[in-house]
């Protein structure tokens, strides 16, 4: 399929009105969107939770893909971003452009993530009610800098509203022992700002997760690479956006410890669940 031609060098879209990096165009995408890291997650929330398996579909080269109808009833999409920050910004200005000044949208993210809690076990869902980010400081590494190596943001919030059905609806197919609602880091980068090792790089990390992050904020039970954005750019969207967040805990960072497949495809169905059914019940 060849690629279309953009105008507006200030927000590229094409004359059709498709965006420049998602793909999408006004009415392919609800205002209730469950979005997640991996592409096949998005299809498989489609395939299993959609009323139907007629829905929408599109995959941009960019590497997002978008799937849109129903759940219960309820127009919803889920879109699959891609990894980090940068993905996230693509996602909600181009999902936000396609919608009018007026309408509200909301947002859930279902991550998976790593926890730096010994009392965290791989498997357990942790549901965010706020986020900080981790940034790693590219000047600290230059020759003759006295700067720290990673900067830690204050906090954003999370929806309470959204959070709450979130965590009512996870905990209503897992328990409570499975589930913890607190703080989540993002981190800019996988390896060096979640603290982990790798000898190829002088990253100067190795006090960054138990001593910077935890002296810093204490209750920090996940960490991931995309939730700080979405609560970031809900809070500056003018009043338009609701955003919420969980995730399945792959890594635990204290043991080394790294989930089972099968129970992480479980948990992957039982947390997209629970997402959608908070999005179609929370009022916009
Ligand atoms: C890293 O492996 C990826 O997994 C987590 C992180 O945030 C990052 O995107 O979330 P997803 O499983 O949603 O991608
Ligand atoms: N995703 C992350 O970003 N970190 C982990 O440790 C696991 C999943």
């Amino acid at each position: 399929k060849k690629s279309e031609q953009m105008k507006n060098a200030n927000f590229p879209m094409t004359d059709e009105g498709r965006t420049y990096h998602v793909g999408t165009k006004r009415g392919e995408v609800a205002n209730r969107i469950v979005i997640v890291g991996d592409l096949t997650r998005a299809e498989t929330y489609a395939k299993s939770f959609f009323d139907s398996q007629d829905f929408f579909k599109h995959y941009s080269t960019r590497g997002f893909l978008t799937c849109t109808g129903t759940f219960k009833g309820v127009p919803v999409s889920v879109v699959g971003t891609g990894m980090g920050t940068p993905m996230i910004d693509f996602s909600i200005r181009e999902i936000r452009a396609l919608f009018n000044e007026d309408e509200k949208l909301s947002f859930i993210r279902v991550g998976t993530c790593g926890t730096p809690h010994p009392h965290i076990l791989a498997g357990d869902v942790i549901v965010n009610d706020a986020s900080v980010i981790i940034q790693r400081n590219p000047d600290a590494f230059r020759a003759g800098s006295t700067e720290e190596p990673y900067r830690i943001s204050q906090p954003v919030q999370a929806n309470k509203s959204l959070t709450l059905k979130l965590q009512e609806k996870i905990t209503a197919i897992l328990g409570q022992d499975r589930v913890r609602v607190g703080l989540n880091a993002t981190a800019d980068y996988f390896y060096s700002s979640q603290g982990r090792i790798d000898t190829n790089f002088t990253d100067r990390n190795k006090t960054l997760i138990e001593g910077t992050l935890i002296k810093n904020q204490p209750n920090v039970l996940s960490l991931e690479m995309e939730t700080f954005h979405l609560f970031d750019m809900a809070e500056i969207s003018k009043g338009s956006i609701i955003a919420a967040g969980a995730e399945i805990v792959l890594a635990q960072r204290t043991t080394g410890e790294f989930l089972n497949l099968e129970l992480k495809h479980q948990r992957e169905l039982e947390l997209g669940r629970a997402a959608f059914e908070a999005v179609i019940e929370v009022p916009l």
